[in-house]
């Protein structure tokens, strides 16, 4: 049964813009306050998924959220009608204004951790959305990713998704952003390498600037939930200094695909032990590893080059899909000249594409998508129409064209018709992918009646 990886990408949402919400994420903080294009942003997520098709992979979508979150202001003790809500926020808590309304689900690689059926003890597909508690902006997500998540992988008998862990420090939970799996082949049996910033309960190192967004305790977790072996599971912290130099989940530091890690030599705390820990576990491992001299960090978290996606093309090749940002560096580019030249590991080609408007946020290509092995049976399971084909991609274009703004500012989020526009949007987009219900607006009108 032919088994592949497929990647569910974040549609941006209508409200993506630029607030500085995320503290150590240094792209966020430095386009604080900048004007964003929604519209250009959706457009340029759309066509990276398109070129994924295009390279014969198989590429799905996951829909933006309700954004202004008008429940969560609701819960906060703000009464009348959505627009007095709006205005009256907007006055006295802006900042509470720009959270509520953040784009943030469109990184999807922070939507859940996902284990494949062949390494879950029971046989199915296991995901545990991320309690993501470290961002407010970020932990508004886990309720509806959950609702969405099931939406899609509706059948009991082949897919389990579990809820989020509890929402409190001991379990910062980010998802597959510090989840890396490697097997010899998608679909064999894999190795669950879990990257964690800090340990909640066991003290030891930790960064002195930025937050460590993920707990060893909430990695721990997620295997359990998801029943892995745990003779095929490692949990490694990353490296403090790493984390005080803007990297705020592993996927800024290192990518995995099959057996290949392409990673920094200063993305773990212990380099030597975890490569060989690796090695012990998968003897094809190949490790691809760029020194510092080659690329410092700071150059590495500028230009994203870890935060690619290294994708396997059908007739086998590895293929690295960049962000623009790269091409324009000399370091980044000479390493990637002499990767690609190597024999001795599978990286073949590359390309660059532009993701700007996410990359100003801090969200490059590995960030905007969850990537889920699924054999046939599974695929066909899942809710049908989020697959992305030609035809689905034209009708998404035009309804980012019809409904997305090309300018947005933090001031403008209290405008009542973005709100009103943006419900009308997903109404429609849910009825385009086919999901149902899923959002508290829509939930709520169903009650309602
Ligand atoms: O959580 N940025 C996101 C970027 C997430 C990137 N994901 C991965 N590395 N997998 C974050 O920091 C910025 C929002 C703002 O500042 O407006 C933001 O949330």
């Amino acid at each position: 049964m032919s088994v592949c990886e497929v990647n569910f990408d974040g549609l941006v949402g209508p409200t993506h813009h630029y607030a500085g919400l995320s503290w150590g994420n240094v792209a966020s903080a430095a386009n604080a306050a900048s004007r964003s294009n929604p519209r250009a942003a959706a457009l340029q997520g759309l066509a990276k998924m398109r070129r994924l098709t295009q390279l014969g992979l198989v590429q799905a979508v996951l829909p933006p959220q309700e954004r202004p979150d008008l429940a969560l202001l609701r819960r906060l003790g703000w009464r009348g009608s959505d627009a007095q809500v709006l205005a009256a926020v907007a006055r006295e808590a802006p900042r509470l204004l720009a959270a509520s309304s953040s784009a943030a689900a469109m990184w999807t690689a922070n939507a859940a951790t996902v284990a494949p059926s062949t390494d879950t003890a029971d046989g199915r597909v296991h995901l545990t959305p991320a309690n993501l508690i470290d961002r407010f902006h970020r932990a508004l997500e886990a309720a509806t990713t959950t609702r969405v998540l099931r939406a899609i992988f509706r059948d009991p008998a082949r897919f389990l998704v579990h809820d989020a862990l509890p929402a409190h420090p001991w379990f910062g939970d980010e998802g597959a952003a510090n989840h890396t799996r490697l097997a010899p082949a998608h679909a064999a049996a894999g190795l669950h390498l879990f990257v964690y910033g800090r340990s909640a309960l066991g003290g030891g190192p930790a960064p002195q600037r930025y937050p460590a967004r993920q707990t060893l305790e909430a990695s721990q977790a997620v295997a359990r939930l998801h029943g892995l072996d745990p003779a095929q599971t490692l949990f490694v912290q990353q490296n403090p200094a790493v984390i005080d130099a803007g990297v705020f989940h592993h996927d800024v530091i290192g990518v995995g695909n099959e057996p290949v890690l392409l990673v920094h030599e200063d993305a773990f705390l212990d380099r030597a032990g975890t490569l060989a820990a690796l090695r012990a576990r998968l003897p094809s491992l190949v490790a691809v590893e760029i020194a510092r001299d080659a690329v410092p960090l700071a150059e590495a978290v500028r230009t994203y080059l870890f935060n690619s996606q290294l994708l396997t093309l059908p007739d086998g090749r590895m293929h690295l899909l960049l962000p623009s940002e790269c091409a324009e560096s000399p370091q980044v580019s000479a390493a990637l000249d002499a990767i690609l030249a190597d024999p001795a590991n599978p990286i073949a080609t590359r390309e660059h594409l532009d993701l700007h408007e996410s990359m100003r946020n801090g969200g490059g290509p590995a960030c905007l998508r969850l990537r889920v092995v699924l054999n046939e049976a599974e695929r066909a399971a899942c809710a049908p129409g989020i697959f992305l084909d030609d035809a689905l991609y034209a009708r998404l274009c035009a309804w980012v064209q019809q409904h997305y703004r090309d300018r947005l500012h933090e001031a403008d989020l209290a405008d009542p018709a973005l709100l009103d526009d943006n419900r009308r949007a997903l109404d429609e987009l849910t009825r385009l992918l086919g999901l149902g219900a899923v959002y508290p607006f829509q939930l709520d009108a169903g009650a309602g009646a």
